[in-house]
């Protein structure tokens, strides 16, 4: 099983503002952990991140023989992006949806998540474990 780990605009700035939000660690933190945790279960991930929607779009399309599945924290397009649910939905994949906070406890415009539509999981408020709970998720369904 090989994944696709997306994240979408903005989480570059990682460490850089809103520590009290999305933590003091960087995007490069991030990279290393979700690495790290897909070492230690045996699945390999490929990780990428980008402001543009239409560039994720593109990802999540070109993923359909390349990858078994994909994770996602689609950052504020989560809340705006029917282009992104309608690939995910398309590209046929599991689709399982991350967020470093808990959008829910958050401005009511959070949520709404379009991802959600397309997933079959949703793992948030946990930083950076919500990516390590996301991977362990399809590491055990791949088990059975
Ligand atoms: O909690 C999450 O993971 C979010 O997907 C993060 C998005 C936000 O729009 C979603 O509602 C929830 C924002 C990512 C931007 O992260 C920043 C990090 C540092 C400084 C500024 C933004």
């Amino acid at each position: 099983m090989k994944i696709l780990v997306l994240n979408g605009p903005n989480l570059n700035m990682l460490g850089v503002r809103e520590p009290a939000i999305y933590g003091s660690r960087t995007y490069s933190d991030l990279e290393a952990f979700i690495k790290c945790a897909a070492e230690e279960l045996g699945v390999p991930v490929e990780v990428r991140q980008s402001n543009h929607e239409g560039e994720l779009v593109t990802w999540i399309q070109e993923a359909r023989g390349a990858f078994d599945a994909i994770v996602i924290n689609a950052a504020a397009y989560t809340h705006t992006s029917v282009a992104i649910l309608d690939a995910l939905k398309a590209v046929a994949l599991p689709v399982v949806e991350v967020h470093l906070s808990d959008p829910m406890t958050r401005e009511p415009f959070r949520h709404v998540s379009y991802v959600s539509f397309a997933a079959e999981a949703t793992f948030k408020g946990r930083g950076f474990e919500s990516y390590s709970d996301a991977l362990k998720h399809l590491a055990e369904k791949g088990d059975r």
